[in-house]
């Protein structure tokens, strides 16, 4: 590890002459680094690679600035608002001369701090009192009128054949709901059109000197006619819009909202609601159609679009860097910084940062955790208005996919406004064949509409379509499904221990089954199912209904049942269907040339799936214990001697896993991972339960859970995003860290360890022991 404050670059024969604020030479790259540039413009996460790989924090001279690459950094960076202080996020990127300057003091511009750029204390008070209007609850009242304007649009267009969906449609149509969202009335939609690009350029971009005055009238105009606005709003403030929230908001707290803070939100508010959804359109549907594959899938499947949003925001989102000033010294990267440096943080990078997305470069509309992306910023400055722009995107490719499925891209070169933060092309033509139009020969298309969903998307709705190659019985009511890519493409990689989860045809339910092939075959994937004697209806609907060649819809794979490969020895222990995760992992434990034992237990070998292959693979590494064969494991004996690095890997029925808790309780701590393929939990009884609160210490946000509600669901209703999947307790996908406070775990998922070290916890079942947690949100 470097000391921090030691350069961690070796910058060798590639430094050049020019030095860093700490001493440090500049290497070549960083020398190099423009992001004004056709490089950048075009890819600023292809422009940064050799950054994330080599210098993942290095001196732009150029630019005045630190620049940030990483993912994991980017967001420690955003977690940490004080000491990474938001305060030059609209601080204008190359400075002004004294002419452009004396024109917007003309204007009398005055813009102030503004949720974006506010520090604490005074943010987060602003923020909690204009909160309200951007929770999903009260997005809905918005649906109708994106919806409706999306039609509108679409119906001037669509028979022509050829259109630039940036000038025809996705320019205007986010203004117009930025207006409506804010409370402006609708008029003046081209003025505001050109200032908002003015403000664009004056605050990201590098106007040259006889732009400056030109753009600073723009900017001058923008600043006035917003305060005009407002003050009309003041003749009503109690119509609907965020604006007019304000101002009712300003007679509870006037301290906290002022008439200052109005007008420049109303100037921001228009930029941060109008431009990123339209350059997030844009580059959301240059790179579907790019992608003809992932365009094909949502055509096919609209439940595919909220997660598609979220990967096109990942690969390719409208905000490509942020900044943020340093406000005492602090290490980046191994690097130190002192106060008073300036960071451009390229969330963009981050987006392709391989440490954190797998295949990171890959556009995958399925991708897992797509929603981890930092294109909405992270933390206490978060995108109030996420869920708004989420919204409008599912609405327009919902409409396109549905009404204009033969779309495709036209021969065009793209270009960009140059500016570091702001990225969206200028045009995107596309072509069809307008003879084609599904709506000619089924009208009804026009009006059609999926439901869409407000807020993050649930991992429930990221399915894949698969085909049942082989069905095959391997015990007695237990049968093995092999399956392959409905597209035949190949098929994700998986670690051993993941599970996919299959959705049982139009019966409602989806099942989780482990993977149990072999993990480097990308072909096809393994499942072994039993067909449970009291079926709650997902183990009897795949014995009962599925049949070679049907397809089937699959979410996943998931991992959060993991073998540790670095452990001294490994012992597998599986009870009857458990095997499934087991037999893949003890396979690749025998692949590494691990130590490794694998015990077996099943009441009759008739009803114990893959015992043979067992037997062949592993030899006497495998044990079998059958019970009506009168050979029992004894785990009492088998864990009897306590011995450190060895780790326990079990699943089977809950007796057995009961048992080995037991057993292990005098080992080191963790050395037991188990998966449960059942849960134990209840369902939620209000009567029963308290109300908490919770802090969530990134955001700074104070949610109440009523007893009628999971964690998740308060912290959904609050726009705070938590993957989640199974909702039950036993995935672990919705894990959130704790802070302080005492947890009461319901979860099956976490040792006896981890649940004592209080440091995590399941938020769609676990609750709080008191009244109040802090979590790290
Ligand atoms: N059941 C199996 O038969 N085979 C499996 O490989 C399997 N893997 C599972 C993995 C996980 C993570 C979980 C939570 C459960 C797993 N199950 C497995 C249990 C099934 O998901 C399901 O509960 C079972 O088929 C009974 O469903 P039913 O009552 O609707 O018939």
């Amino acid at each position: 590890m470097n000391q921090p404050g030691s350069c961690p670059v070796a910058h060798g024969a590639a430094a050049v002459s020019s030095v860093a604020p700490n001493g440090c030479p500049v290497s070549a790259g960083a020398a190099a680094f423009d992001p004004f540039g056709d490089g950048y413009q075009q890819d600023p996460p292809e422009y940064l690679r050799w950054a994330r790989e080599q210098e993942p924090i290095f001196y732009s001279p150029q630019l005045g600035y630190w620049v940030v690459t990483r993912y994991e950094a980017i967001k420690a960076i955003f977690r940490d608002n004080l000491t990474f202080s938001p305060s030059i996020a609209l601080e204008k990127i190359t400075p002004t001369g004294p002419e452009a300057n004396a024109v917007l003091a003309s204007y009398g511009y005055a813009m102030n701090r503004t949720l974006v750029n506010e520090d604490e204390p005074a943010h987060m008070p602003r923020r909690r009192v204009l909160m309200e209007p951007f929770t999903p609850e009260a997005l809905k009242h918005h649906e109708p009128v994106v919806r409706e304007l999306t039609r509108m649009y679409i119906d001037r267009f669509i028979d022509s054949g050829r259109a630039d969906l940036v000038d025809q449609m996705l320019w205007e149509v986010p203004l117009t709901v930025a207006l409506h969202f804010l409370g402006v009335p609708e008029e003046d939609m081209d003025t505001l059109r050109r200032y908002s690009i003015a403000h664009t350029v004056n605050t990201w971009g590098r106007p040259r000197p006889e732009e400056q005055v030109a753009v600073a009238h723009a900017v001058g105009n923008f600043w006035q006619l917003a305060g005009q606005v407002l003050d009309k709003m003041r003749q009503n403030p109690d119509a609907p819009g965020w604006m007019q929230y304000g101002l009712r908001q300003q007679k509870l707290h006037p301290e906290v909202v002022t008439d200052s803070y109005l007008h420049s939100m109303m100037m921001a508010g228009i930029v941060a609601a109008h431009e990123t959804t339209a350059n997030a359109t844009a580059n959301a549907m240059k790179l579907l159609l790019q992608h003809p594959e992932a365009w094909q899938a949502l055509c096919e499947d609209p439940g595919l679009i909220p997660n598609a949003v979220e990967e096109c925001l990942r690969h390719n989102g409208s905000v490509a860097a942020w900044r943020r000033l340093v406000t005492q010294e602090a290490v980046v990267e191994g690097v130190r910084l002192p106060a008073g440096s300036k960071l451009l943080i390229v969330t963009s990078s981050a987006n392709h940062d391989e440490r954190h997305f797998g295949d990171a470069d890959l556009f995958d509309i399925r991708r897992e955790n797509a929603s981890d992306h930092l294109t909405f910023g992270y933390g206490a400055h978060q995108c109030m208005g996420k869920n708004l722009a989420r919204m409008e995107m599912q609405v327009f490719l919902e409409a396109f996919t549905r009404r204009l499925p033969h779309m495709r891209l036209a021969e065009q070169r793209f270009s960009y406004v140059p500016n570091t933060s702001f990225r969206g092309p200028e045009h995107v033509w596309v072509e069809w064949d307008p003879a084609q139009n599904p709506e000619r020969r089924d009208p009804t298309l026009r009006e059609a509409q999926t439901p869409l969903r407000i807020g993050e998307p649930s991992a429930h709705a990221i399915s894949r379509p698969l085909v049942v190659q082989a069905l095959q019985p391997v015990a007695e009511g237990i049968v093995q499904l092999t399956l392959t890519a409905a597209d035949g493409r190949a098929l994700p990689r998986w670690a051993p221990g993941a599970h996919i989860d299959v959705v049982c045809g139009d019966t409602g339910l989806s099942r989780q089954y482990s993977l149990c092939g072999d993990p480097a075959d990308a072909t096809q994937w393994q499942i072994a199912v039993l067909r449970e004697p009291h079926s709650r209806g997902g183990s009897a609907w795949v014995h009962g209904q599925l049949k070679v060649g049907d397809k089937l819809q699959v979410r996943g794979p998931r991992s959060h049942f993991r073998m540790d490969e670095s452990a001294a020895e490994l012992v597998f222990v599986a009870g009857g269907i458990g095997i499934t995760p087991i037999s893949a992992m003890a396979r690749r434990a025998r692949q590494l040339g691990l130590r490794y034992t694998l015990h077996y237990c099943g009441r009759l070998r008739a009803s114990m799936a893959y015992v043979n292959e067992l037997q062949a693979l592993h030899g006497e590494h495998l044990q079998l214990y059958v019970s009506e064969e009168g050979r029992r494991l004894d785990v009492a004996a088998l864990l009897a001697t306590p011995s450190a690095g060895v780790q326990v890997v079990a699943c089977g029925p809950e007796r057995l896993l009961q048992a080995l808790e037991q057993a292990c309780e005098t080992w080191p701590a963790d050395t037991l991972r188990v998966e449960h393929f059942s849960s134990t939990l209840g369902t939620l009884d209000p009567a029963k339960e308290r109300a908490f609160e919770v802090e969530l210490k990134d955001s700074g946000l104070v949610i109440p859970v009523r007893p009628d509600q999971t964690l998740l669901q308060a912290l959904r209703a609050a726009n705070v995003d938590v993957q989640s999947d199974c909702e039950e307790g036993l995935c672990g996908s919705c894990e959130v860290r704790v802070l302080a406070g005492q947890v009461d775990h319901r979860d099956v998922v976490l040792t006896r360890t981890e649940r004592e070290a209080n440091d995590r916890m399941m938020a769609c079942c676990s609750r709080a022991c008191g009244d109040r947690l802090t979590l790290a949100l």
